[in-house]
């Protein structure tokens, strides 16, 4: 699937809503201001755009207080989407949710129906293969029923590690192009990434690790100008997002949004 990986047409994302204040966290670094929030999502959709995006913004979910991180609730492929089964309680609806708006776009979309749990988050889709971390949200049997529901549609899943303590692996990596990884150095020596090229974050700014390539576009969360200066030397068009009040919930580029190609 080699540039299917990082170039769409489409993406879907959920506007923040004020319950985004008891979202989950694993450190309280303070609240999420809600119209910072709002203006870094803002700009979040604006790139997109930018990158030749035709975006679906949904409404925020106030029943939800995670809801704005919508790429946890599917996995969207060329062939078709596949609803994923959140391992956080709170957030085990969100799918659903999202389900209707997946169908209006794809004539195949499946489902994990459990009792695994797996979240998108822990999914880096390659040129080559689809890396599943397994994590405290993304257990064996969802990975396993992944990997069952996927081979019809001949992808090949690798299973590997999501480091502990780390929330999900595109925590720690992204894609930035169909053999490049981004990625923090505690998660590139554990060797998932061989045969990849990959790039490091910088010494101190682990936390840029996710970021997403939309097309010609790398949006990254701002604030990290060593790894900034690193893409832009590779050669990669940068567009610097506010992050702050996502960070303090766990959240970066990717969690974001959805993005894909549909197929009617
Ligand atoms: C959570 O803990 O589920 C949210 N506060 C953050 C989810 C981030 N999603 C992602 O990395 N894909």
């Amino acid at each position: 699937m080699p540039e299917t990986c990082f170039r769409f047409s489409h993406a879907i994302t959920r506007r923040p809503g004020a319950s985004i204040t008891a979202g989950l966290r694993a450190v309280d670094t303070g609240t999420p201001d809600l119209a910072l929030m709002l203006t870094h999502h803002a700009a979040y959709v604006a790139a997109l755009r930018e990158a030749g995006a035709e975006v679906i913004e949904l409404d925020a979910l106030e029943a939800y207080p995670d809801a704005v991180f919508v790429e946890d609730t599917a996995l969207c492929l060329p062939e078709g989407a596949v609803l994923m089964r959140p391992g956080a309680p709170t957030r085990l609806g969100e799918a659903a949710a999202m389900a209707p708006h997946l169908r209006a776009l794809y004539r195949e979309v499946r489902s994990i129906t459990g009792p695994g749990t797996i979240e998108g988050g822990d999914i880096l889709t390659t040129g080559r293969e689809i890396l599943v971390g397994r994590s405290a949200r993304t257990d064996a049997a969802g990975i396993a029923e992944l990997t069952a529901l996927l081979a019809p549609w001949g992808h090949s899943l690798r299973e590997v590690i999501t480091p502990p303590g780390v929330l999900h692996f595109k925590t720690d990596c992204s894609l930035l192009d169909a053999e490049t990884i981004l990625a923090t150095p505690r998660l590139a020596a554990s060797g998932c990434f061989a045969g990849y090229r990959v790039i490091h974050t910088a010494p101190g700014e682990e936390a840029c690790a996710n970021a997403i390539r939309f097309n010609e576009l790398v949006l990254m969360p701002a604030g990290f100008p060593r790894t900034r200066d690193a893409l832009a030397q590779a050669g990669y068009q940068v567009r610097e997002i506010g992050n702050s009040e996502c960070a303090k919930l766990d959240g970066g580029m990717s969690c974001l949004s959805l993005r894909f190609t549909p197929r009617p």
